[in-house]
């Protein structure tokens, strides 16, 4: 028989290790639109959307160059509603001789495929996913006697390789990172262009309308939906990005401003992901921006750093950390998800507007997502497994091998430290200066205790206050208790006595939301 290689809906490429050096006449492509990853956890419909149309393209493509594709709608009569499922059907009828499928990115989906060899009367080999710059055990190696793992370092080590911005031995520009030159605070009308949006074609529509009829309890709304779905589009709004938007990446990268969904980011992350644009060629084409003097060089290396940096170093950790990560709660947070996590009905102007784009886009700013979403959920000790499965659901570039190290390490410090430095926690007084949210909120970003004061502000002295133990002896942080101990008791005690009583003003959701 021939050799079955099953292409999973985050692995849209041609270039896909399980398909170099394969033969159209002795090779079915396998693809599956099933029910246990469409409900694993209720993603938002424009996430859906995306990845089934973008797959239906992909098929197509596929087929006209002449491949012989097996792919399996959602309503397919007989669907088995799993990867596993389906493979042994299509097992059944196309008697191959071997499985050649590129690994998951996802812990819980290596674990069934792991079976397959016992389960299956062929050979298996599951390949590694060389779409990453680095591989695993390079990370694990570098990782190796290090008590924390800081993504700095691991990302120099992929500028070496991959000649990124280098001149000889040495960083471009003299250093290896521009990031305190990327903090610009949004001057007031602060306007970039628009990114493309791509109307949906007939494929699209379909999708939509099964997306509507099957999945229509799902968070979001499917109306803006405008996402790449082939790559030919992506190469679109990547052309965009590089002629537009990355001379003002670096300068704005930690701005927000209401009602400004895009800014100057990329918007790629889901192209990226998906397999529909190659990471390293963008970096190239990010490079060459600099070097034709068209973008400074610190929003080229930032840009960069996200990528081969932020992005890789994610990757690896996740694999390295697994499947305890997934456990992790090195704080003992354990309050529930505030409902209007999934409502928008806050008066938390900051929040209202990042759920907002999450909920029209399935989409918000690295920001938005870190120090809004982010730093809320960390101040007011939601617990891990909520924050993650949030995180997951809502975002149309989120799979858990990215999502996971952002959510449990980089903003609630579950993981205690071993990616990030110290605890991301601020209060509202950073928000003020990096966005126009507070002038127009309904609580007051001066004002720190009592009716009408932002919530940020008490919050932040009592996550401070109850998490002494850990975090005094934080190096980074640690200083901050002198400014707490000069303060006295009595305002001390407003500080916690105003955020307990907005915590337990709090609604917590309903079970309904993220999981079935
Ligand atoms: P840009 O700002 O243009 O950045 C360029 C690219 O760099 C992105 O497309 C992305 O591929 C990469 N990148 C940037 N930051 C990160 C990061 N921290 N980790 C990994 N890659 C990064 N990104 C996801 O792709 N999927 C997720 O599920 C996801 N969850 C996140 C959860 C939290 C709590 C946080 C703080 C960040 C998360 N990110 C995630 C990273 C980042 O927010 C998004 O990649 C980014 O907002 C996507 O928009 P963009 O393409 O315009 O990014
Ligand atoms: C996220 C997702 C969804 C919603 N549906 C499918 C699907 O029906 N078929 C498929 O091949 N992939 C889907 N995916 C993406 C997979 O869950 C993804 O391959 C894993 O998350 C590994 O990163
Ligand atoms: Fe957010 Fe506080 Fe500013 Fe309101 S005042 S927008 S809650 S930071």
């Amino acid at each position: 028989g021939p050799v079955l290689v099953p292409i999973l809906g985050d692995q849209l490429t041609r270039d896909l290790a399980s398909l170099r050096g394969r033969t159209k006449d002795d090779t079915v492509i396998l693809m599956m639109e099933v029910w246990d990853e469409a409900t694993y956890v209720k993603h938002h419909k424009q996430k859906i959307v995306l990845i089934f149309s973008a797959m239906r393209h992909f098929a197509d493509d596929l087929r006209d160059a002449g491949w012989t594709v097996d792919y399996v709608k959602l309503d397919a009569k007989n669907n088995a509603g799993s990867f596993t499922g389906e493979v042994a059907r299509a097992v059944e009828e196309h008697s191959p001789r071997a499985i050649h499928v590129v690994e998951p990115g996802e812990w819980r989906l290596r674990e069934d495929f792991d079976q397959w060899a016992d389960k299956f009367p062929c050979e298996v080999e599951i390949l590694a996913d060389d779409r990453f710059i680095s591989t695993q055990a390079e990370f694990d190696e570098w990782a190796e006697d290090r008590k924390e793992m800081r993504m700095e370092y691991f990302y120099r080590e992929m500028r070496r390789k991959t000649g990124l911005l280098m001149d000889g031995d040495k960083p471009e520009g003299g250093e290896w990172n521009y990031d305190s030159e990327n903090r610009k605070p949004p001057k007031e009308g602060l306007d970039a262009p628009e990114r493309p949006l791509f109307e949906p074609d007939a494929i699209t529509c379909e999708v939509i309308e099964l997306v509507e009829d099957r999945f229509g309890d799902h968070f979001g709304s499917l109306e803006k939906f405008g996402w790449p779905v082939t790559r030919e589009e992506a190469e679109e709004a990547a052309d965009a990005f590089f002629a537009e938007r990355i001379e003002c990446f670096g300068p704005y990268q930690d701005a927000m401003v209401h009602g400004q969904d895009d800014l100057f980011h990329s918007m790629l992350s889901t192209s990226i992901n998906l397999g529909l644009l190659d990471p390293l060629e963008l970096c190239q084409r990010a490079e060459k921006a600099y070097k034709d003097g068209r973008a400074p060089i610190n929003s080229v290396e930032g840009f960069i750093r996200q990528i081969i940096g932020w992005r890789e170093y994610v990757r690896r950790f996740y694999w390295h950390q697994m499947p305890h990560l997934q456990k992790a709660n090195a704080l003992n947070a354990q309050r529930g998800l505030p409902e209007f996590y999934w409502t928008g009905e806050t008066d938390m102007r900051c929040l209202a507007d990042s759920i907002r784009s999450t909920r029209d886009n399935a989409h918000a700013h690295h920001i938005q997502r870190l120090m809004v979403l982010g730093n809320f959920a960390l101040l007011a000790g939601i617990n891990p497994r909520e924050v993650q499965d949030w995180y997951l659901v809502v975002y149309a570039d989120a799979y858990e091998w990215v999502e996971l190290p952002n959510v449990a390490a980089m903003i609630l410090y579950a993981d205690g430290g071993k990616l990030a430095s110290k605890p991301y926690a601020a209060s509202g007084n950073y928000i003020n200066k990096m966005s126009d949210y507070c002038g127009e909120c309904r609580y007051s970003v001066s004002k720190k205790t009592g009716e009408g004061a932002c919530p940020f502000n008490p919050l932040y002295w009592h996550f401070m206050d109850r998490h002494r133990d850990r975090l005094e002896k934080n190096a980074r942080i640690g200083r901050i208790y002198s400014t707490w101990d000069r303060m006295d008791e009595a305002k001390k005690q407003e500080y916690l006595e105003s955020a307990e009583t907005f915590l337990d003003s709090l609604t917590p959701a309903g079970k309904e939301w993220a999981r079935n």
